[in-house]
């Protein structure tokens, strides 16, 4: 009787705290701070209220333990806040045969472009965040961020438009870069890059620079009616050989001989196919099963349609973190020059062995064509 009265006790707390605020149920920055308690609390004693028992800081107390400074916490803080929303909007898209639609304000939009608007509101509030540009708009976009320490952030804010109405999982891919530019940089000076799956569940597998290996946070439910909480859930050093693959560009296969010999050798030696046509659940795997290879090879025929700024660099500069290996045929994809938003590469992902037999297989025969002039 006792702990019935006080869970309920304890949700009134929270709606008033969260009606006190006025804030909506996606607020960025501030974290949830009800009378008698502080965000943390709230979500520790909210899963111990239903029996279930969810170990893992929350994303405040893990970025604080890291010490990652101010200036970036706020600049991914909007990210995760960004993302936390975007999930449910895809969670509560309806669709037809083409497009998945929901609400924004009174419009209906896809959910690719409400995803993208998500993203650059969240990063206009930010005053860290100078420079935002998405591979919907692909170009570099003041955002206003005039603090003394500001960032840029380059992202897809849906990849996987062509597989939401399947109800595959889809997600947001994200590079962050210190300063107000996002042309005239490498990947590897990036200082945090990841992506955000929405697929049965929300989760966040995000490299940081300055911080040991890559790291999934999941979005629990705290029960506060603000659609979930950030929770820290596993940390990945380590991508070793396994017979897994992720066969990207598959058509490529008929006038690339490489991709084919790399193709036949994956199913002679009995490899387990795990491919979904989606980069960021395909790309994820490697780190969450901590084995295997994803490709994008080219073809003269069917070149990579994958951008460097965008896609490739963000998620190279995970898996590398993650303990793996990138390449685009002869070095990781971090050390290729971003001269403009719309370079693009062919690419691999995974183990060394791996990674190194696409090297040898496929390797940069047909890459050249791929980049345009800058
Ligand atoms: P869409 O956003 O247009 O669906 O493209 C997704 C994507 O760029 C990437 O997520 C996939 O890895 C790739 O396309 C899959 O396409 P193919 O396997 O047909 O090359």
């Amino acid at each position: 009787m006792w702990a019935l009265l006080s869970s309920v006790a304890l949700l009134l707390v929270v709606r008033s705290g969260h009606a006190l605020t006025g804030r909506t149920a996606f607020a960025p920055a501030a974290p949830l701070t009800p009378r008698g308690g502080t965000s943390a609390s709230v979500v520790r004693r909210a899963h111990v209220r239903r029996g279930v028992r969810m170990e893992g800081e929350t994303l405040d107390q893990w970025m604080t333990a890291q010490n990652i400074s101010p200036s970036l916490q706020s600049t991914l803080t909007a990210l995760f806040a960004a993302c936390k929303e975007i999930g449910y909007k895809v969670r509560t898209a309806s669709c037809n045969k083409i497009s998945c639609f929901n609400q924004f304000g009174d419009e209906q939009l896809a959910v690719d472009v409400l995803a993208n608007k998500i993203l650059f509101d969240q990063f206009e509030a930010c005053d860290n965040i100078a420079t935002a540009s998405s591979e919907e708009e692909p170009i570099e976009k003041d955002v206003g961020g005039r603090a003394d320490d500001v960032y840029s952030v380059a992202f897809d804010p849906l990849d996987g438009s062509s597989i939401v109405d399947t109800n595959f999982a889809v997600g947001t891919i994200f590079g962050v870069w210190p300063g107000t530019k996002l042309t005239g940089i490498k990947g590897s000076e990036m200082v945090a890059g990841g992506l955000c799956t929405y697929g049965p569940r929300t989760s966040m597998s995000i490299a940081i620079d300055g911080v040991e290996g890559a790291h999934e946070f999941l979005l629990v439910d705290d029960y506060t009616g603000l659609h979930g909480s950030w929770v820290h859930a596993a940390t990945f050093t380590a991508i070793d050989s396994g017979k897994l693959f992720a066969p990207g560009n598959l058509r490529a296969t008929q006038d690339n001989p490489g991709y084919n010999e790399l193709f036949n050798y994956w199913l002679g030696n009995k490899y387990q196919l795990r491919y979904t046509g989606g980069m960021v659940p395909d790309v994820n795997q490697l780190l969450i099963k901590g084995k295997g290879v994803y490709v994008t090879p080219s073809s003269p025929s069917c070149p990579s349609k994958l951008r460097l700024l965008y896609e490739v660099a963000p998620l190279g500069y995970l898996i590398e973190k993650g303990g793996g290996m990138s390449s685009d045929g002869e070095k990781s994809v971090l050390e290729i020059p971003i001269t403009t938003t719309d370079v693009r590469t062919q690419c691999a992902y995974g183990s060394e062995e791996e990674v190194e037999r696409f090297n040898t297989l496929v390797g940069t025969k047909y890459a050249a064509a791929l980049t345009p002039a800058a």
